[in-house]
Protein backbone atom coordinates (compact mmCIF):
# COMPACT_ATOMS: atom_id res chain seq x y z
CA UNK A 1 0.00 0.00 0.00
CA UNK A 2 1.06 3.21 -1.05
CA UNK A 3 2.36 5.95 2.30
CA UNK A 4 0.92 9.24 2.77
CA UNK A 5 2.08 11.49 5.19
CA UNK A 6 0.80 14.70 6.30
CA UNK A 7 2.81 17.43 7.62
CA UNK A 8 2.03 20.59 9.43
CA UNK A 9 4.67 22.94 9.18
CA UNK A 10 5.98 21.82 6.04
CA UNK A 11 7.50 25.87 5.75
CA UNK A 12 9.23 25.51 9.13
CA UNK A 13 13.05 24.09 9.19
CA UNK A 14 12.01 20.72 10.19
CA UNK A 15 8.94 20.44 8.01
CA UNK A 16 11.04 21.06 4.46
CA UNK A 17 14.05 18.16 5.70
CA UNK A 18 11.36 15.60 6.64
CA UNK A 19 9.13 16.59 3.14
CA UNK A 20 12.67 15.40 1.79
CA UNK A 21 12.89 12.52 3.57
CA UNK A 22 9.38 11.42 2.89
CA UNK A 23 9.77 11.88 -0.86
CA UNK A 24 12.95 9.87 -1.19
CA UNK A 25 11.18 6.98 0.64
CA UNK A 26 8.83 6.92 -2.05
CA UNK A 27 5.41 8.61 0.29
CA UNK A 28 3.05 10.80 -1.40
CA UNK A 29 3.32 14.10 0.68
CA UNK A 30 1.02 16.60 1.78
CA UNK A 31 1.83 19.72 3.64
CA UNK A 32 -0.20 22.08 5.12
CA UNK A 33 -0.21 25.89 4.88
CA UNK A 34 -1.94 28.58 6.99
CA UNK A 35 -2.35 31.87 4.30
CA UNK A 36 0.57 34.80 4.15
CA UNK A 37 -0.20 37.82 2.80
CA UNK A 38 3.04 37.39 0.66
CA UNK A 39 4.71 34.16 -0.15
CA UNK A 40 7.13 32.02 2.91
CA UNK A 41 7.86 29.07 0.46
CA UNK A 42 11.38 29.63 0.12
CA UNK A 43 12.64 26.56 2.38
CA UNK A 44 10.43 24.44 0.47
CA UNK A 45 10.45 26.08 -3.53
CA UNK A 46 13.06 23.07 -4.62
CA UNK A 47 10.20 20.53 -3.89
CA UNK A 48 6.93 22.91 -5.52
CA UNK A 49 5.07 20.25 -7.45
CA UNK A 50 6.31 17.50 -5.67
CA UNK A 51 4.34 17.77 -2.62
CA UNK A 52 0.90 18.59 -2.09
CA UNK A 53 -0.10 21.80 -0.20
CA UNK A 54 -3.56 22.52 1.21
CA UNK A 55 -4.72 25.17 3.44
CA UNK A 56 -5.50 24.48 7.21
CA UNK A 57 -4.51 25.77 10.31
CA UNK A 58 -3.99 24.77 14.12
CA UNK A 59 -6.80 27.28 14.93
CA UNK A 60 -9.68 25.92 13.04
CA UNK A 61 -10.86 22.57 13.72
CA UNK A 62 -12.57 21.65 10.93
CA UNK A 63 -9.93 22.63 8.29
CA UNK A 64 -7.54 19.78 9.89
CA UNK A 65 -10.78 17.32 9.73
CA UNK A 66 -11.16 18.06 6.18
CA UNK A 67 -7.06 17.68 4.82
CA UNK A 68 -7.46 14.47 6.84
CA UNK A 69 -10.48 13.07 5.54
CA UNK A 70 -9.53 14.20 1.92
CA UNK A 71 -5.73 12.75 1.95
CA UNK A 72 -6.51 10.21 4.26
CA UNK A 73 -2.97 9.74 5.57
CA UNK A 74 -1.08 6.80 6.67
CA UNK A 75 1.21 9.09 8.85
CA UNK A 76 0.87 12.66 10.39
CA UNK A 77 3.49 14.34 11.64
CA UNK A 78 2.70 17.87 13.59
CA UNK A 79 5.39 20.27 13.68
CA UNK A 80 3.36 23.18 13.42
CA UNK A 81 3.74 25.33 16.37
CA UNK A 82 5.09 28.90 17.57
CA UNK A 83 8.17 27.69 17.86
CA UNK A 84 10.35 31.17 19.32
CA UNK A 85 10.75 31.21 22.98
CA UNK A 86 10.88 34.69 23.44
CA UNK A 87 7.59 35.32 21.56
CA UNK A 88 6.25 33.12 23.72
CA UNK A 89 5.97 35.78 26.40
CA UNK A 90 4.88 38.46 24.07
CA UNK A 91 2.30 35.99 23.28
CA UNK A 92 1.73 33.72 25.75
CA UNK A 93 -1.84 32.72 25.19
CA UNK A 94 -1.93 32.60 21.35
CA UNK A 95 1.19 30.24 22.16
CA UNK A 96 -1.08 28.06 24.18
CA UNK A 97 -3.73 27.82 21.37
CA UNK A 98 -1.36 26.73 18.58
CA UNK A 99 1.39 24.44 21.01
CA UNK A 100 -1.26 23.09 23.17
CA UNK A 101 -5.16 23.04 21.84
CA UNK A 102 -3.67 23.05 18.51
CA UNK A 103 -1.82 19.29 19.21
CA UNK A 104 -5.54 18.96 21.09
CA UNK A 105 -7.60 19.44 17.49
CA UNK A 106 -5.50 17.31 15.48
CA UNK A 107 -5.56 14.43 17.93
CA UNK A 108 -9.07 15.02 18.08
CA UNK A 109 -9.35 15.33 14.05
CA UNK A 110 -7.67 12.04 13.63
CA UNK A 111 -9.42 10.30 16.03
CA UNK A 112 -12.68 11.35 14.31
CA UNK A 113 -12.07 10.65 10.94
CA UNK A 114 -9.24 7.79 10.93
CA UNK A 115 -8.10 6.01 14.48
CA UNK A 116 -5.39 4.24 12.44
CA UNK A 117 -3.26 7.23 11.73
CA UNK A 118 0.02 7.25 12.89
CA UNK A 119 0.98 10.78 14.90
CA UNK A 120 4.11 12.35 15.40
CA UNK A 121 3.54 14.93 17.75
CA UNK A 122 6.93 17.81 17.90
CA UNK A 123 7.56 18.14 21.30
CA UNK A 124 10.76 19.88 23.23
CA UNK A 125 13.77 20.00 25.38
CA UNK A 126 12.26 22.85 26.71
CA UNK A 127 10.15 21.08 28.82
CA UNK A 128 12.91 19.65 31.05
CA UNK A 129 13.55 23.86 31.56
CA UNK A 130 14.93 24.33 34.74
CA UNK A 131 17.13 20.53 34.59
CA UNK A 132 15.92 18.22 37.48
CA UNK A 133 18.71 15.64 36.25
CA UNK A 134 21.77 15.46 34.04
CA UNK A 135 21.43 14.39 31.13
CA UNK A 136 18.11 14.38 30.37
CA UNK A 137 16.10 11.05 29.47
CA UNK A 138 12.52 10.34 28.17
CA UNK A 139 11.92 9.65 32.32
CA UNK A 140 13.15 12.75 34.01
CA UNK A 141 10.45 15.24 35.03
CA UNK A 142 9.43 18.36 33.40
CA UNK A 143 10.14 21.92 34.81
CA UNK A 144 9.78 24.33 31.79
CA UNK A 145 10.58 28.08 32.15
CA UNK A 146 8.34 29.96 29.49
CA UNK A 147 4.79 29.90 28.24
CA UNK A 148 6.72 27.82 25.09
CA UNK A 149 7.60 25.04 27.54
CA UNK A 150 4.54 24.69 29.49
CA UNK A 151 2.53 24.79 26.20
CA UNK A 152 4.70 21.92 24.65
CA UNK A 153 4.08 19.86 28.26
CA UNK A 154 0.41 20.24 27.57
CA UNK A 155 1.28 19.11 24.02
CA UNK A 156 3.14 16.27 25.45
CA UNK A 157 0.88 14.86 27.95
CA UNK A 158 -2.45 15.29 25.58
CA UNK A 159 -0.26 13.11 23.10
CA UNK A 160 0.29 10.42 25.97
CA UNK A 161 -3.12 10.85 27.11
CA UNK A 162 -5.09 10.09 23.22
CA UNK A 163 -2.51 7.23 22.65
CA UNK A 164 -3.76 5.46 26.35
CA UNK A 165 -7.26 6.80 26.16
CA UNK A 166 -8.08 5.68 22.48
CA UNK A 167 -5.13 3.45 21.59
CA UNK A 168 -3.76 5.96 18.96
CA UNK A 169 -0.40 4.97 17.51
CA UNK A 170 0.62 8.09 18.60
CA UNK A 171 4.32 8.94 19.19
CA UNK A 172 5.80 12.20 21.01
CA UNK A 173 9.36 13.22 20.11
CA UNK A 174 11.08 15.21 22.73
CA UNK A 175 14.13 16.76 20.40
CA UNK A 176 16.74 18.97 21.73
CA UNK A 177 17.73 21.93 19.69
CA UNK A 178 18.62 21.04 16.00
CA UNK A 179 19.90 23.36 13.55
CA UNK A 180 20.70 23.52 9.89
CA UNK A 181 20.93 26.41 7.30
CA UNK A 182 17.36 26.54 7.22
CA UNK A 183 16.89 28.07 10.96
CA UNK A 184 15.28 31.07 11.55
CA UNK A 185 17.37 33.97 11.59
CA UNK A 186 16.05 34.78 15.09
CA UNK A 187 17.33 31.68 16.49
CA UNK A 188 21.44 31.83 18.27
CA UNK A 189 22.71 29.06 15.93
CA UNK A 190 21.55 31.31 13.09
CA UNK A 191 21.40 34.76 14.35
CA UNK A 192 25.79 33.86 14.79
CA UNK A 193 26.32 32.56 11.95
CA UNK A 194 24.48 35.22 9.78
CA UNK A 195 26.22 38.14 11.56
CA UNK A 196 29.26 36.21 11.00
CA UNK A 197 28.99 36.36 7.27
CA UNK A 198 28.20 39.83 7.13
CA UNK A 199 31.13 40.99 9.28
CA UNK A 200 33.59 38.76 6.95
CA UNK A 201 31.86 40.59 3.91
CA UNK A 202 32.15 44.30 5.29
CA UNK A 203 28.27 44.17 5.87
CA UNK A 204 28.31 45.16 9.56
CA UNK A 205 30.93 45.57 12.39
CA UNK A 206 29.42 43.96 15.78
CA UNK A 207 26.70 41.29 16.69
CA UNK A 208 24.76 41.78 19.86
CA UNK A 209 23.65 38.44 21.54
CA UNK A 210 21.92 37.66 25.22
CA UNK A 211 23.14 35.14 27.76
CA UNK A 212 26.97 33.80 26.24
CA UNK A 213 26.64 31.07 29.27
CA UNK A 214 23.75 29.07 28.13
CA UNK A 215 24.30 25.81 26.97
CA UNK A 216 22.11 23.79 24.40
CA UNK A 217 22.93 20.18 23.06
CA UNK A 218 22.81 21.38 19.63
CA UNK A 219 22.65 18.97 16.63
CA UNK A 220 21.61 18.95 12.75
CA UNK A 221 17.84 19.13 11.64
CA UNK A 222 18.22 16.72 8.67
CA UNK A 223 19.73 13.81 11.26
CA UNK A 224 16.57 14.73 13.66
CA UNK A 225 13.54 14.09 11.04
CA UNK A 226 14.92 10.88 10.27
CA UNK A 227 14.24 9.74 13.65
CA UNK A 228 10.58 11.40 13.55
CA UNK A 229 10.56 8.86 10.98
CA UNK A 230 11.83 6.06 12.47
CA UNK A 231 9.74 6.33 15.44
CA UNK A 232 6.50 5.95 13.31
CA UNK A 233 8.19 2.51 11.96
CA UNK A 234 7.74 0.90 14.82
CA UNK A 235 5.70 -1.88 16.28
CA UNK A 236 4.12 0.50 19.49
CA UNK A 237 4.00 4.03 19.72
CA UNK A 238 6.31 5.60 21.87
CA UNK A 239 8.04 8.84 23.17
CA UNK A 240 12.00 9.49 22.61
CA UNK A 241 14.46 11.77 23.34
CA UNK A 242 16.30 12.69 20.54
CA UNK A 243 19.95 14.53 21.39
CA UNK A 244 23.76 14.08 20.69
CA UNK A 245 24.37 13.93 24.23
CA UNK A 246 26.62 17.19 23.47
CA UNK A 247 26.11 20.46 25.16
CA UNK A 248 28.30 23.23 23.98
CA UNK A 249 27.58 26.84 25.58
CA UNK A 250 26.77 29.91 23.34
CA UNK A 251 30.55 31.45 23.84
CA UNK A 252 31.35 28.09 22.29
CA UNK A 253 29.15 28.79 19.80
CA UNK A 254 29.72 32.05 18.70
CA UNK A 255 33.81 31.03 18.92
CA UNK A 256 33.50 28.55 16.72
CA UNK A 257 31.54 30.49 13.87
CA UNK A 258 34.05 32.88 14.01
CA UNK A 259 36.95 30.80 13.99
CA UNK A 260 35.39 29.62 10.59
CA UNK A 261 36.27 33.07 8.88
CA UNK A 262 39.82 33.50 10.41
CA UNK A 263 38.41 36.52 13.27
CA UNK A 264 38.53 36.77 16.76
CA UNK A 265 34.93 36.90 17.87
CA UNK A 266 36.05 39.39 20.84
CA UNK A 267 36.40 41.97 18.47
CA UNK A 268 32.77 42.13 17.20
CA UNK A 269 30.12 40.70 19.76
CA UNK A 270 28.59 43.12 22.30
CA UNK A 271 26.27 41.75 25.21
CA UNK A 272 23.07 43.40 24.83
CA UNK A 273 20.48 42.85 27.97
CA UNK A 274 17.44 43.20 25.97
CA UNK A 275 18.43 39.49 24.85
CA UNK A 276 18.18 37.77 28.29
CA UNK A 277 15.06 36.25 28.84
CA UNK A 278 12.95 36.50 31.69
CA UNK A 279 13.12 33.29 32.76
CA UNK A 280 16.74 30.97 31.04
CA UNK A 281 17.02 27.64 30.62
CA UNK A 282 20.61 26.96 31.62
CA UNK A 283 21.75 23.65 30.51
CA UNK A 284 20.29 20.77 28.55
CA UNK A 285 21.89 17.79 27.66
CA UNK A 286 19.99 15.12 26.78
CA UNK A 287 20.59 10.71 27.01
CA UNK A 288 19.76 9.87 23.21
CA UNK A 289 20.36 5.85 24.52
CA UNK A 290 17.06 4.65 23.72
CA UNK A 291 16.90 6.14 20.38
CA UNK A 292 19.98 4.40 19.64
CA UNK A 293 19.18 1.20 21.49
CA UNK A 294 15.51 1.06 20.21
CA UNK A 295 15.47 3.02 16.84
CA UNK A 296 18.93 2.56 15.91
CA UNK A 297 19.17 5.87 15.61
CA UNK A 298 22.26 8.26 15.72
CA UNK A 299 23.55 11.55 14.48
CA UNK A 300 26.01 12.00 11.39
CA UNK A 301 26.47 15.54 11.96
CA UNK A 302 28.55 16.68 14.81
CA UNK A 303 28.47 20.27 16.13
CA UNK A 304 31.74 21.49 14.54
CA UNK A 305 30.86 20.18 11.41
CA UNK A 306 27.32 21.74 11.75
CA UNK A 307 28.33 25.20 12.44
CA UNK A 308 30.57 25.34 9.73
CA UNK A 309 28.06 24.16 7.40
CA UNK A 310 25.71 27.32 8.28
CA UNK A 311 28.85 30.02 8.51
CA UNK A 312 29.77 28.40 4.50
CA UNK A 313 25.80 28.66 3.59
CA UNK A 314 25.61 32.17 4.79
CA UNK A 315 28.64 33.28 3.28
CA UNK A 316 27.42 32.42 -0.15
CA UNK A 317 23.80 33.35 0.32
CA UNK A 318 24.95 36.77 1.86
CA UNK A 319 28.01 37.20 -0.97
CA UNK A 320 25.24 36.88 -3.72
CA UNK A 321 21.98 38.67 -2.59
CA UNK A 322 22.11 42.69 -2.85
CA UNK A 323 22.21 43.93 0.88
CA UNK A 324 19.09 45.80 0.69
CA UNK A 325 17.31 42.42 -0.05
CA UNK A 326 18.91 40.28 3.14
CA UNK A 327 16.78 40.49 6.30
CA UNK A 328 17.82 41.58 9.48
CA UNK A 329 18.27 38.76 12.07
CA UNK A 330 15.90 39.94 15.35
P1 LIG B 1 9.71 26.57 12.55
O1 LIG B 1 10.82 26.65 11.55
O2 LIG B 1 9.41 27.76 13.38
O3 LIG B 1 8.38 26.14 11.75
C1 LIG B 1 7.11 26.19 12.36
C2 LIG B 1 6.06 25.82 11.34
O4 LIG B 1 4.77 25.85 11.96
C3 LIG B 1 5.97 26.78 10.15
O5 LIG B 1 5.73 26.03 8.97
C4 LIG B 1 4.73 27.62 10.48
O6 LIG B 1 4.09 28.14 9.35
C5 LIG B 1 3.86 26.54 11.11
N1 LIG B 1 2.75 27.08 11.90
C6 LIG B 1 2.84 27.91 12.96
N2 LIG B 1 1.60 28.15 13.44
C7 LIG B 1 0.71 27.48 12.67
C8 LIG B 1 -0.70 27.33 12.66
N3 LIG B 1 -1.48 27.95 13.55
N4 LIG B 1 -1.27 26.52 11.74
C9 LIG B 1 -0.51 25.89 10.80
N5 LIG B 1 0.85 26.00 10.76
C10 LIG B 1 1.45 26.78 11.68
O7 LIG B 1 9.97 25.36 13.56
P2 LIG B 1 10.95 24.09 13.44
O8 LIG B 1 12.28 24.45 13.98
O9 LIG B 1 10.82 23.50 12.09
O10 LIG B 1 10.29 23.11 14.51
C11 LIG B 1 9.27 22.18 14.15
C12 LIG B 1 8.56 21.73 15.41
O11 LIG B 1 9.47 21.11 16.30
C13 LIG B 1 7.87 22.84 16.20
O12 LIG B 1 6.71 22.28 16.78
C14 LIG B 1 8.88 23.15 17.29
O13 LIG B 1 8.23 23.71 18.41
C15 LIG B 1 9.43 21.78 17.57
N6 LIG B 1 10.80 21.70 18.08
C16 LIG B 1 11.80 22.33 17.41
C17 LIG B 1 13.10 22.18 17.86
C18 LIG B 1 14.26 22.81 17.13
O14 LIG B 1 15.34 22.89 17.73
N7 LIG B 1 14.10 23.21 15.89
C19 LIG B 1 13.36 21.39 19.01
C20 LIG B 1 12.29 20.78 19.64
C21 LIG B 1 11.01 20.92 19.16
P3 LIG B 1 4.46 29.62 8.75
O15 LIG B 1 5.59 29.37 7.79
O16 LIG B 1 3.20 30.02 8.10
O17 LIG B 1 4.87 30.48 9.91
O1 LIG C 1 18.26 30.11 22.10
C1 LIG C 1 20.67 32.07 24.12
C2 LIG C 1 19.24 31.98 24.63
O2 LIG C 1 16.48 30.95 20.58
C3 LIG C 1 19.27 29.24 22.57
C4 LIG C 1 13.60 26.36 19.64
O3 LIG C 1 13.76 25.62 18.46
O4 LIG C 1 15.13 24.94 20.82
C5 LIG C 1 14.88 26.28 20.45
O5 LIG C 1 14.70 27.09 21.61
C6 LIG C 1 20.03 29.88 23.73
C7 LIG C 1 19.12 30.47 24.82
O6 LIG C 1 16.71 28.45 21.03
C8 LIG C 1 20.79 35.06 22.07
O7 LIG C 1 19.08 32.75 25.84
C9 LIG C 1 21.95 34.19 23.68
O8 LIG C 1 19.60 30.11 26.09
O9 LIG C 1 18.36 29.55 19.62
P1 LIG C 1 17.44 29.83 20.73
P2 LIG C 1 15.90 27.88 22.30
O10 LIG C 1 15.32 28.96 23.12
O11 LIG C 1 16.81 26.91 23.00
C10 LIG C 1 14.10 24.31 21.60
C11 LIG C 1 14.51 22.88 21.85
C12 LIG C 1 12.75 24.45 21.00
O12 LIG C 1 11.89 23.58 21.16
C13 LIG C 1 12.41 25.78 20.42
O13 LIG C 1 11.31 25.67 19.53
O14 LIG C 1 20.77 30.97 23.21
N1 LIG C 1 20.94 33.33 23.41
N2 LIG C 1 21.88 35.26 22.89
C14 LIG C 1 20.21 33.83 22.40
N3 LIG C 1 19.13 33.35 21.76
C15 LIG C 1 18.60 34.10 20.76
N4 LIG C 1 17.53 33.62 20.09
N5 LIG C 1 19.13 35.33 20.40
C16 LIG C 1 20.22 35.85 21.03
O15 LIG C 1 20.69 36.94 20.72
Amino acid sequence: MSKRAIISGITGQDGSYLAELLLDKGYEVTGIIRRASAPNLWRIEHLIGKVALRPADLLDQLSLMRVIDDVRPTEFYNLAAMSFVPASWDQPMLTGEFNSQGVTRVLEAIRQVDLKVRLYQASSSEMFGKVREVPQTELTPFYPRSPYGVSKVFGHYITVNYRESYGLFACSGILFNHESPRRGLEFVTRKVTDGVARIKLGLADSLSLGNLDACRDWGFAGDYVRAMWMMLQQDQPDDYVVATGIAHSVRDLVDAAFARVGLDWQKYVRVDPAFLRPAEVDHLIGDPAKARTVLGWHANVDFKRLIEMMVDADLERVASAPPARIGNPA
